[in-house]
């Protein structure tokens, strides 16, 4: 499938209670991972906007749930970036604020059409394995994707699928992708545009 074309994304709302929520009138798309694995500028990629969502070095960057719209050749839609899980470094206090956001989140989202499942290509944790357990036991349909590829050499790219797959304890293979130097990313769209097309 041809891969989705992006127009033009606009930043909508930034939410840290699920009052703030905004109503469910677009599809939806959420982006999902670890702390620091990349959900931020994975957005910006594939929407071609290199400040829209704020990066950071330090773990625990984006503390809120935050939506943007999106303009495509195909159907409009909301792309969520959310807080990231299972950091050691983010407090506990943190982390116990963010869990039920993101579970209300997922149980209350009727036009959440799937999300972006993201892990660092170099090493899957437990918290990656039941993250990605939970969305399948909630049937949210997902693309699975490996950040920062470009940490990973062409001739280690077998042995780093091998290992993301036991880890995961998925078949499929994760998409590589880099934010950096954009590879992946037009699979990513290709999938994406499967996920709002169904
Ligand atoms: N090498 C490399 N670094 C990346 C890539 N994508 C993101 N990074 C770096 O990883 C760090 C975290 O990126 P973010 O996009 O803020 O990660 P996040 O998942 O949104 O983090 P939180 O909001 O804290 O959960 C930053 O220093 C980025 O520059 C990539 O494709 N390659
Ligand atoms: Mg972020």
């Amino acid at each position: 499938m041809p891969a989705l074309k992006i127009h033009s994304a606009e930043f909508k709302a930034s939410c840290g209670t699920v009052e703030q929520f905004l109503k469910p009138t677009l599809p939806e798309v959420a982006i999902v991972g670890r702390s620091n694995v990349g959900k931020s500028s994975t957005i910006n990629c594939l929407v071609n906007h290199k400040g829209l969502a704020k990066v950071g070095k330090t773990p625990g960057k984006t503390q809120t749930i935050n939506f943007f719209q999106i303009e495509t050749s195909g159907p409009r839609f909301m792309l969520v970036d959310l807080p990231g899980y299972g950091f050691a470094k983010v407090p506990d206090r943190i982390q116990q604020l963010w869990a039920p956001l993101i579970e209300t989140f997922f149980k209350s989202r009727t036009n959440l059409k799937g999300v972006i499942m993201l892990v660092d290509s170099r090493r899957v944790q437990d918290s990656d394995r039941d993250m990605l357990a939970w969305i399948e036991q909630l049937h949210i349909p997902m693309i699975l994707v490996a950040t920062k590829a470009d940490k990973v050499p062409r001739g280690k790219r077998q042995g780093a699928i091998r290992e993301l797959q036991e880890g995961l304890d998925v078949e499929g293979e994760p998409i590589f992708l880099s934010a950096y130097t954009g590879e992946g990313k037009h699979q990513v769209l290709s999938q994406l545009r499967q996920l709002l097309e169904t």
